[in-house]
């Protein structure tokens, strides 16, 4: 321990300070969890944490994690107290105001010291343990000298009730991540009171069976959280440590219930929580010599960050890692361009998720940063190339996981990687499985990580699993998502073209839905010097076919339904009608295309028609009131894809006279 207990309660009391005053200001808030867990965080940011304040992007910190978002003004405080650029004071004082980084949550945008938006229970942990993941994995890879870091999690416990806390510490366990180290705020308390309300587990002994270190301390007591981070640092298995907490501790008549965990705690409660810290100083003040001893903490962090800087100048490794923890973008065109030329040469049939594995070849081999894995559907996915060999527990330093049957722990440990730094991940399950990792995509998206999803077996294309596995609303909803492109390639050209803008969008994620189906080539021609330049996804949206007859028609389709698409502009055009056909492999890109090429593409004069065989609802916004939008608005049915297709209307016989009946009413 750095300090003798004397001298870290003030520090602590400092935090509970902040943090009662700036819920107190906003009148709204979370003041239990920070004043409960400020004696543990105080040991936690003077002895063990390894940070520079002055450095919050420096590659070999700690990372620390507040899985218990709500708990925000712990993080907030202890990044003024320590010295960060920001928050200042002022951004504290406007905690949960509009333009205060001080929001609700922490988010990873607005605070360079805050490691991932946290605040959905459960997922700052799953998270982390994709962070511990990626150091384990870039240790392997570059050695101690280079990559020697831990990551410490705070988390409530809803996080630990929360299902997704299974998934993340099955995995953490299984591939021993011994440089992770959970403090559980274990005050037995939540929103609706004790927690014995709803429930009986012994949580200790399911970390224990699933390969943690278990240990608890009194988590007011300094001496004793000391002696908890020693022992969970020293072994080597991941650990928790139950902290036994009172949440509120300071405020007398409100702590230990549940009264203190989301709202402010009134004027009478702040001044005698003030009396029985013995805080005197006014709200938003931290006296001299308590700030001075806080500045202190971020000192040895400092000295380690100059010795690693020291270090990396020396190694012959020095311009690897430095090229691993940059942008990946100008890696990708030159991986794939040749691939494509081949393509455009020699055009194949094969499944989009096909595709996706032939594009992942050469670009698993350029781009070392790449980790592949699936929720255990790796042979239909198609996710793992020759490049990306097994990461075990005996060998970080292969780039496949094998994450088991974990959606929702796979997303958010995905999101851990890409936030660490260094790692791009991806990876698989089916769409219809989308939904179980929806709000890992959704916080993929929110953080900016250009994360990139896999997602198979895109459609009642997908045949006989029936309507529980054939995706529906899944893409047009993943649409909704914002700062998300979701992708649906029509052949193994648009699927090779979408694997570059995902690989090149690093503070946008990506949804790939592909398919389980053979589709036949549609592109090639003109395609045979491709660079991403001419890369014609990147428009969202394009015209695949042009009319040969006066134009009447516009058909514009995603994925498998544009070959669909050609063979209804064929029949329209031996009838003398002509008609375009639009691929729209990504409808996020096409909409933020100019206005003039927006209109060029769905003229006004035509008839607009979609196909695709999903939720109809949203594509009006092309096609608009007078347009014809073929899809599918009722479940899927069990049987071979082609029956399933004409089943339900998408064949020529079915939409083209539709059309004609459009055109001639
Ligand atoms: C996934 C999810 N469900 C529900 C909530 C709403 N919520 C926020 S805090 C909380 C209770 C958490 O209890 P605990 O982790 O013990 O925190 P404490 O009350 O001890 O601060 C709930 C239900 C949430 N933020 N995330
Ligand atoms: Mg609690």
């Amino acid at each position: 321990m750095s300090l003798e207990p004397a001298r870290l309660q003030p520090m602590a009391n400092a935090i509970r300070a902040l943090s009662m005053d700036a819920v107190e200001a906003a009148n709204s808030g979370h003041p239990g969890m920070p004043m409960g867990m400020a004696d543990v965080a105080t040991v936690l940011f003077t002895g063990h944490l390894k940070f520079d304040p002055t450095a919050p992007d420096w590659a070999d910190r700690d990372r620390f994690i507040l899985s218990a978002g709500h708990g925000s003004m712990l993080i907030y405080s202890l990044l003024y107290l320590t010295g960060y650029a920001a928050p200042t004071i002022d951004d504290i004082r406007n905690f949960r105001k509009l333009g205060s980084p001080c929001a609700g949550h922490p988010e990873n945008f607005l605070l360079d010291g805050v490691e991932c938006t946290t605040g959905p229970l459960g997922q700052g942990l799953a998270m982390a343990v994709g962070m511990a993941m990626a150091e384990r994995h870039l240790n392997a890879v570059y050695g101690d000298d280079l990559v020697d870091h831990r990551t410490w999690v705070i988390a409530g416990d809803g996080c630990l009730m929360e299902g997704i806390n299974h998934e993340a510490i099955g995995l953490a366990g299984h591939l021993k991540l011994g440089r992770l180290n959970v403090l559980w705020d274990d005050n037995r308390i939540t929103i609706d009171g004790a927690t014995d309300l709803s429930s009986s587990e012994d949580i200790k002994a399911r970390y224990i069976a699933t390969g943690w270190h278990v240990t608890e301390c009194d988590g007011h007591d300094f001496a004793d959280i000391e002696r908890a981070l020693q022992e969970a640092k020293a072994d080597p298995r991941p650990s928790l440590v139950a902290c036994r907490t009172l949440i509120g501790k300071g405020a007398p008549n409100k702590q230990g219930t549940s009264g203190v965990h989301g709202a402010a705690l009134g004027g009478a409660e702040v001044a005698a929580a003030r009396e029985t810290l013995g805080w005197t100083a006014e709200p938003f003040v931290i006296p001299s010599e308590i700030l001075a001893d806080w500045r202190l903490a971020g000192e040895p962090g400092r000295a380690a960050h100059g010795a690693w800087a020291g270090r990396l100048e020396a190694s012959e490794k020095k311009g690897d890692f430095t090229s691993q923890m940059a942008p990946i973008g100008s890696l990708v065109g030159p991986a794939i361009a040749g691939y494509i030329d081949d393509l455009a040469r020699n055009p194949k049939t094969v499944a989009t998720r096909k595709a996706s594995e032939m594009a992942l070849g050469p670009l698993t081999a350029a781009i070392p940063q790449l980790v592949g894995g699936s929720a255990d559907l790796t042979g239909s996915n198609n996710t793992k190339t020759p490049s990306t060999l097994p990461m075990t527990a005996e060998d970080y330093s292969g780039r496949y996981v094998y994450y088991g049957i974990r959606e929702f722990g796979m997303a958010a440990a995905m999101n851990g990687m890409a936030l660490h730094g260094g790692i791009v991940p991806y990876g698989g399950t089916f769409l219809i499985f989308s939904d179980y990792c929806r709000n890992a995509i959704r916080l993929s998206a929110l953080q900016q990580t250009g994360v990139v999803y896999v997602m198979t077996h895109d459609s009642i294309g997908l045949g006989e699993d029936g309507p529980t596995h054939q995706p529906v609303e899944h893409v047009m909803s993943l649409r909704l998502i914002p700062n998300l492109n979701v992708y649906r390639p029509a052949d193994v050209i648009e699927t090779a073209e979408c694997w570059a803008l995902a690989l090149t969008t690093p503070e946008t994620p990506s949804v790939l839905c592909l398919t389980r189906q053979n589709l036949p080539q549609l592109r090639g021609k003109g395609d045979e010097n491709w660079s991403q330049a001419n890369n014609r996804s990147a428009q969202g949206g394009y015209r695949l076919r042009e009319a040969t007859a006066a134009r009447k028609v516009v058909i514009v389709a995603t994925g498998s339904e544009v070959e669909l698409a050609m063979t209804c502009a064929d029949e329209l055009e031996a009838q003398g009608i002509g008609a375009d056909v639009v691929s729209m492999p990504c409808a996020e890109l096409f909409d933020a295309q100019p206005e003039a090429y927006k209109a060029d593409v769905l003229p006004t004069d035509a008839l607009i028609v979609s196909i695709e065989a999903g939720s109809t609802l949203g594509w009006e916004r092309y096609t608009g009131r007078s347009g014809i939008n073929i899809g599918i608005d009722t479940f899927g049915a069990s049987a071979p894809a082609e029956d399933l297709f004409a089943h339900f209307g998408f064949t020529a016989e079915a939409i083209v006279p539709q059309i004609l009946n459009k055109l001639n009413a």
